[in-house]
């Protein structure tokens, strides 16, 4: 028996290049011209959302912003390929795709802020708390796969993860165990050349990502990342095998981080200016608008209304951060265990001592 059909194509599938030209696929259709413009809605609101963020961030009013600034067509398709019943897993540097999926993003940003845990309520849209330990949230989603699968629910479950978490334990682990369970879910790799200031190089020698499946008998594909109408047919397809019971899928998208990983962050002290500028030439905003307009499907008037609408939901997170909340300094400790542990018993002890020799409480 061979085993072909888990190995991704040679190269990462294109079905818009960089100038915006159709590039055909045996494989994957273009997908519908309906989609594609509102995806493009998508990408033009996810751009105005990191710079809005980026920009909070040098205000003060938010304590870290992981940017995605680049790599919105991996975040809008990962959200607009799911169904209302889906669930999809993010990692911090997925608020695009959380907000994608209908999360009011003045909540997500409140875990940025500092100010509560998740932000949001994960049941509400069917997002998982956006987690910073790496690769933890894969396992959580298998998890959650495989409990709908025992109850016989259609959902299907998109974990999102970067290329550096790859080399975590806990990704080989949910990848595993998905495919013995035969869990419906997609694992998606964007991959953004960078964890932190490791490169891609110093951290995996597979020859991609995707590849990264085969060893546990998942099929992978490899996506060109700046291509949404690529991203959405790729995603897709996995979707609707992991829906149809084919599986776990491995999806690894070929993006990069156009910004530093956080503010925190001096990316000139370990990449060049001229692979930055090389990948400007690959934005994805330019080359899908490119596309639309040649094939009459954009307008500048629906530009314009696109355009509004992301700078009314700008004015919308200012707003909504513009507020100054006082945390409770003890709802750090509610939601840890179902029953506080004597660990945590002694650390709330030191916390209402030190405030109550402030003076605070
Ligand atoms: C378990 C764990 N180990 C280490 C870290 C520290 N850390 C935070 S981000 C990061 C790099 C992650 O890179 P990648 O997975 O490529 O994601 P990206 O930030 O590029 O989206 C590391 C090592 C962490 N958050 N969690």
């Amino acid at each position: 028996m061979t085993h072909d059909h888990l190995l991704p194509s040679a190269e990462p599938v294109t079905l818009v290049d960089a100038h915006g030209h159709s590039v055909e696929s045996l494989r994957y259709p273009a997908p519908a011209d309906e989609a594609l413009v509102r995806a493009f809605d998508g990408l033009i609101t996810g751009r105005r959302l990191n710079d809005q963020a980026y920009a909070l961030v040098r205000q003060g009013r938010l304590a870290v912003y992981p940017s995605s600034h680049g790599q919105e067509a991996c975040q809008v398709a990962a959200a607009q390929v799911l169904t209302e019943g889906d669930w999809l897993f993010p990692t911090y540097r997925d608020t695009v795709a959380v907000v994608g999926r209908g999360v009011d993003p003045v909540e997500v940003l409140t875990l940025l802020k500092g100010d509560w845990h998740s932000g949001y309520d994960p049941y509400e849209h069917k997002v998982a708390p956006a987690t910073t330990p790496l690769a933890t949230q894969l396992l959580h989603a298998v998890g959650v796969a495989h409990a709908a699968q025992l109850r016989g629910e259609p959902t299907v479950v998109m974990a999102m993860t970067g290329d550096g978490a790859t080399s975590e334990g806990d990704f080989h682990e949910a990848l595993n165990f998905a495919a013995v369970f035969k869990t419906p879910v997609v694992f998606f790799i964007q991959n953004n050349e960078y964890a932190i200031s490791v490169p891609l190089a110093r951290q995996s020698v597979a020859p991609s990502l995707a590849h990264k499946g085969i060893g546990y008998g998942i099929p992978g594909q490899r996506v060109d990342g700046n291509d949404l109408a690529a991203l959405l047919a790729v995603l897709g397809d996995a979707v609707a095998s992991a829906r149809a019971g084919d599986g776990p899928q491995l999806v690894e998208a070929h993006t990069y981080r156009m910004q530093a990983h956080t503010n925190a962050d001096d990316a000139t002290r370990y990449r060049e200016d001229e692979e930055v500028q090389a990948w400007a030439g690959r934005d994805p905003i330019t080359r899908l608008e490119t596309h639309l307009r040649d094939r009459g499907l954009l307008t500048d008037e629906q530009l314009a209304e696109f355009a509004a609408r992301a700078e009314q939901l700008a004015t919308h997170v200012r707003d909504g951060l513009n507020r100054d909340v006082e945390p409770d300094p003890f709802a750090l400790f509610a939601h840890v265990y179902a029953e506080p542990t004597p660990q945590l018993v002694e650390q709330m002890a030191v916390v209402a001592d030190e405030l109550s020799r402030e003076g605070a409480h």
